[in-house]
């Protein structure tokens, strides 16, 4: 059972100010630059029927909502997590294992209390659906389905409050129609490169000779796309720990308190971090630096964000202000310099799903 919870934050929002349940609620990471520079974080649906969604710009979405009494408010990250912590406990008190996948998505496996069966698995989601409502207030969406992949889309069918059950016997009509980009890892490009190739659903995905897939996208993909459009899928539900912070660290070429000098070497290391962070697309919160000293002591310092932040003009900023403000509190010669960042937001979690996929196996 994969269970997403709906429009989160903007459901968050509401949940701690009722009165603005009746109106477009949108959710923003403003970037600060000017009063309405950021994207929007997600919207409640009353606010996606006037066209606003994760990603726009937080202008596009006001304009889409001009003229409509609506609710523009900030992410608020800590409270978000408090409330999801809440509900996670919940869900992995109904599973026999449990993999949180992000702040509002999680899959259970069900397999041995439904007793393999997949009416008692409905059964099941629909308990933990009242409880979660009960107890917290919140709504979710749940899909069921043989596998992961399968229960990923069918969660992805009716939204929100939504349960949908896939049985095996219903896996094969049920993937066929669909355009191959519901497959997780099937994005823009990879779809264009497929529908040149004669495919647009995963039907013809699947029916498409293996050996030609693994030409065009290698071996890995290859395998991987023909597997998952024919709905195969054996990645077990474990608890993963996610990577927590990236840093990077160099030693100067001289010992030094020269600040232009440190932030040369640290500016090389942000760019280096931040290719990183790019192709993971992580968001961060927080941003540290670490000092070691001649006499080797470690000294570190570090800043959280008012909203999350993906870039590197950020992270050298932060980087400057921290390492004035130390060189002003320390008088002994820095050796070595590092940076991390931490606190990871998730932008689009597919796309890093489908990494930690491939580096698992
Ligand atoms: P999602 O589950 O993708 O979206 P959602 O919960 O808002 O809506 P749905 O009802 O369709 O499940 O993401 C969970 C949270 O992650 C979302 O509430 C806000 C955040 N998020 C971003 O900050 N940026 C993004 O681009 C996306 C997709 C989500
Ligand atoms: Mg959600």
């Amino acid at each position: 059972m994969l269970v997403d919870l709906d429009y989160f934050f903007a459901q968050c929002e509401e949940l701690r100010n009722p009165l603005i349940k009746d109106k477009p609620v949108v959710v923003g990471m403003y970037s600060g630059r000017t009063e309405d520079s950021g994207a929007v974080s997600t919207a409640n649906y009353i606010a996606r029927g006037y066209g606003v969604k994760s990603g726009i710009p937080l202008f596009l979405a006001k304009k889409r909502l001009e003229g409509v009494e609506s609710v523009f408010l900030p992410v608020n990250y800590e409270y978000y997590e408090t409330v999801s912590r809440e509900i996670m406990q919940i869900f992995r008190s109904h599973a026999d294992a449990f993999e949180q996948v992000g702040i509002d998505e999680a899959y259970l496996d069900v397999t041995q209390r439904a007793n393999g069966d997949f009416d008692a698995a409905k059964e099941i989601a629909k308990r933990i659906k009242a409880e979660v409502s009960n107890s917290i207030r919140i709504s979710f969406s749940a899909g069921i389905g043989p596998n992961k992949l399968i229960a990923k889309i069918a969660c992805d069918v009716q939204k929100p409050d939504g349960l949908t059950v896939i049985t095996p016997r219903e896996v094969k009509n049920f993937l066929q129609p669909l355009p191959v980009d519901r497959l997780l890892g099937v994005g823009r490009k990879t779809a264009a490169k497929m529908e040149g190739l004669g495919m647009r659903t995963v039907g013809d995905l699947a029916k498409f000779d293996v050996q030609k897939l693994i030409a065009v996208f290698g071996r890995n993909l290859g395998i991987y796309f023909h597997n998952a459009a024919n709905g195969v899928n054996d990645e077990p539900v474990q608890e993963t720990g996610e990577a927590e912070s990236i840093s990077r660290i160099a030693t100067l070429k001289e010992n030094t308190r020269d600040l232009v000098i440190i932030l040369d070497k640290s500016s090389q290391l942000a760019a280096d971090l931040h290719r990183e962070l790019a192709e993971k697309k992580l968001w961060f919160r927080h941003v540290g630096i670490v000092a070691i000293l001649t006499n080797l002591t470690i000294r570190s310092r570090s800043k959280t964000l008012d909203s999350p932040s993906n870039d590197l003009e950020t992270i050298n900023r932060v980087v400057r202000e921290l390492f004035e403000r130390f060189l002003a509190e320390s008088d002994l010669d820095v050796r070595r310099v590092g940076i991390k960042v931490a606190s990871f937001v998730k932008v689009e979690r597919s796309q890093r799903q489908l990494t930690k996929f491939f580096v698992s196996k």
